[in-house]
C-alpha cells in the first residue's frame, strides 16, 4: 500500500470520461449544500450517459446523496434523465420533486446533522464514489472545497473512489474559510470543542488518500443560485413581527444583553426576517450560527449588524458572491463554513443558546408544525436543518404567512396533515397577523393564543368554533373534523367556508 500522502498527480478527464467510471447501482456522495459548491459538470455528463444507456435498453440508476438540495445540473438533470434510484437527505428541484411524488425515486427525509454520521455508521450502505467540487487539490491529497462544506468531508473519507471537479470560477483564496472537523463515533465520541459561534476547531482542507482520486475534471462554472424575491408587504410584516418579538425578549431580560446567535431558515421569508432584524434599532449587532449564509447576511455584515456568520454554505446570488470574492480577506475574517454535522449539531445549538427561526408550510392550533408536505401527501422540499435547530434552540420560532395560494389555504389548521416538529419543540408562532407565544401554555391556551394572534380573519371564526365545539380531553381535538379544511380544499380548491 502506498503512503496515504504520497505525492502524485491526477489524471485529467473530460466530464464524459469521468462519468464513464460510474456504474449502474452505485451510491454516490456529491458535494453541494443548496446549489452552492454542488458538482455540476460530472452529474450533467452522467445524466447524458444514463439517457444513452436507457436508449440501449439497459438499466442505469444511481443512489444520490448530497449535503442538502443542489442545483439544476445535479438534481434536475439526473431526475429528468430518470437516473436517480434513491435520494436523501433534502431536495428542492421541481423535476426531482415530481419524480419523488410519482413514486419513481425513493426519497427519505433526514435531519441534515445526522446524515454524515449515518453514512459513517453504514446505515446507508456502501459509498462507491464521492464527486466533489474543489478550488484546489494538492498532490498529497488536500482538497479545498468551494462555497459549501455540507457532507463532502464524510463522502470523501468513506467512498472508495473520488472524482473532483476543479472549478476555476472559485478563487484558490477560499482556502481558510472552511473549518473541517469530523467527530469521533460512539463509544469514543468526545465533546465538540466549541464554545462560541466563531471558534475554529478543524483544518482548512479535507485530507484524503491521493490514491483514491481517480481523476480531475477542470471547470469554470458559477453556482446555480437563484436571486431572492425582494421582500413584499407580507414577508416584511412577518420579519418586523419577529424582530419586535426578539427586541421585547431582550427588553424583558430573557435574552442576555449581548444577545444570542441566530439561526435563520431558507427561503424568501427567512431572508426578509434577517433584513427586519437588521433594521430594528433595539436589536444589537449579533452573530449568525446557521446552516445557510444567504444574501441578507452579507448586507447586514457590511452594515455591522451581523458581526460573524457560521454556516455550511455560502448560498449567494451571483452579484453578491462576486462582491465577497472581491473582498475575500474581509469576509474570511467574518465567515466560517463548517461540515453540516457541526453547523447543525444539537450539542452546539444547545450550548451556544441559538435562537432558531424557521418557516412552516402549516401549523396547527396546538403548535405542531408541518415543514415538508402539501395536503398530507406530496413532498415539498424536506425537513432540512429545521429540526436540528428547533428541538435544541434557546427559543424556537416558526414563521409563515397566515394564508397561502391567494387566501385559499389557511396555513393555521386544526391538525397538521404531516408533522415534522411537535408541540413539544415549538415555542413561538409568528405570522403577518401577529405573535403567538406558546411558552408555559396548555393545549387549549395555545390554541386560543394562535387563533387570536396568528390566524387570518377569514378563518378565525371557523377555527374558534372548532376549538370551542370540542370540549373533551387535555387536547381538544375532533378526530371526525380535524381535516375538514384540507378536505374542503381538495374538493373545491379553497379552504374558505
Ligand atoms: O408556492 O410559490 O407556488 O406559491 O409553498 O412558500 O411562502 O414562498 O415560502 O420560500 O420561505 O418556503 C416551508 C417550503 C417555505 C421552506 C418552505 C406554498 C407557497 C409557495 C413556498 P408558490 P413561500 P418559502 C433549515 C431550514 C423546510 C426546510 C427548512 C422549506 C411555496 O422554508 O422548505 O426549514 N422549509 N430548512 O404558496 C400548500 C400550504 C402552503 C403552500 C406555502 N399550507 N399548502 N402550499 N405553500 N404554504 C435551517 C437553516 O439554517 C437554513
Amino acid at each position: 500500500m502506498t503512503h496515504p500522502f504520497h505525492p502524485r498527480t491526477y489524471p485529467e478527464l473530460t466530464p464524459e470520461e469521468a462519468a464513464a467510471h460510474v456504474q449502474n447501482g452505485m451510491t454516490i456522495g456529491f458535494s453541494g449544500f443548496t446549489p452552492a459548491g454542488a458538482a455540476k459538470a460530472i452529474p450533467k455528463a452522467l445524466a447524458a450517459r444514463a439517457r444513452e444507456e436507457h436508449a440501449a435498453g439497459r438499466e442505469f440508476k444511481v443512489g444520490v446523496v448530497t449535503g442538502a438540495s443542489t442545483g439544476d445540473s445535479l438534481d434536475g438533470e439526473l431526475a429528468r434523465a430518470e437516473a436517480i434510484s434513491w435520494r436523501t437527505p433534502y431536495q428542492s428541484n421541481s423535476a426531482l420533486r415530481k419524480s419523488i411524488n410519482e413514486g419513481k425515486t425513493h426519497f427519505f427525509d433526514m435531519h441534515l446533522s445526522v446524515l454524515p454520521q449515518n453514512v459513517r455508521y453504514g446505515f446507508l450502505g456502501k459509498f462507491h464514489m464521492a464527486i466533489v467540487e474543489a478550488c484546489d487539490v494538492t498532490a498529497d491529497g488536500q482538497i479545498v472545497l468551494t462555497t459549501s462544506v455540507g457532507a463532502a468531508p464524510t463522502f470523501l473519507h468513506e467512498a472508495d473512489q473520488i472524482l473532483i471537479e476543479l472549478n476555476e470560477f472559485h478563487p484558490v483564496g477560499l482556502r481558510g474559510i472552511h473549518d473541517i472537523y469530523e467527530p469521533y463515533d460512539p463509544p469514543h465520541r468526545l465533546p465538540i470543542p466549541m464554545t462560541t459561534a466563531h471558534d475554529r476547531i478543524g483544518s482548512r482542507s479535507v485530507r484524503v488518500d491521493p490514491e483514491k482520486i481517480i481523476g480531475i475534471v477542470r471547470t469554470n462554472l458559477p453556482d446555480e443560485v437563484a436571486a431572492f424575491k425582494e421582500p413584499d408587504e407580507m414577508t416584511m410584516k412577518i420579519g418586523e413581527n419577529v424582530a419586535a418579538f426578539l427586541a421585547a425578549e431582550l427588553q424583558a431580560g430573557r435574552i442576555p444583553a449581548e444577545f444570542l446567535p441566530i439561526q435563520s431558515g431558507v427561503g424568501n421569508i427567512a431572508n426578509a426576517v434577517l433584513g427586519a432584524m437588521g433594521s430594528n434599532p433595539d436589536i444589537p449587532p449579533f452573530q449568525l450560527y446557521s446552516e445557510v449564509v444567504q444574501d441578507s447576511v452579507i448586507e447586514l455584515m457590511k452594515k455591522g449588524d451581523i458581526t460573524f456568520a457560521s454556516g455550511t454554505s455560502l448560498t449567494l446570488s451571483p452579484p453578491v458572491l462576486s462582491e465577497v470574492y472581491e473582498n475575500l480577506d474581509y469576509f474570511k475574517d467574518r465567515i466560517v463554513l463548517r461540515p453540516q454535522e457541526i453547523s447543525n449539531n444539537p450539542e452546539i445549538v444547545r450550548r451556544l443558546g441559538i435562537i432558531s427561526i424557521n418557516t412552516a408550510i402549516e401549523i396547527d392550533i396546538f403548535g405542531n408544525v408541518n415543514s415538508t408536505h402539501l395536503m398530507g401527501n406530496d413532498l415539498m422540499n424536506g425537513i432540512g436543518g429545521s429540526g436540528d435547530f428547533t428541538r435544541n434552540a434557546f427559543i424556537s420560532i416558526f414563521t409563515c404567512p397566515s394564508v397561502a395560494k391567494r387566501g385559499d389555504i389557511s396555513t393555521i389548521v386544526p391538525l397538521v396533515s404531516h408533522m415534522d416538529h411537535s408541540e413539544h419543540s415549538v415555542q413561538v408562532v409568528i405570522t403577518e397577523q401577529g405573535i403567538a407565544d406558546l411558552r408555559g401554555k396548555d393545549p387549549t391556551e395555545r390554541a386560543e393564543e394562535i387563533i387570536a394572534k396568528c390566524v387570518h380573519p377569514d378563518y378565525r371564526e371557523e377555527l374558534d368554533a372548532y376549538l370551542h365545539g370540542v370540549i373533551e380531553g387535555h387536547t381538544p381535538q375532533s378526530l371526525a373534523m380535524a381535516f375538514e379544511l384540507h378536505q374542503r380544499f381538495l374538493a373545491t380548491g379553497s379552504m374558505k367556508p
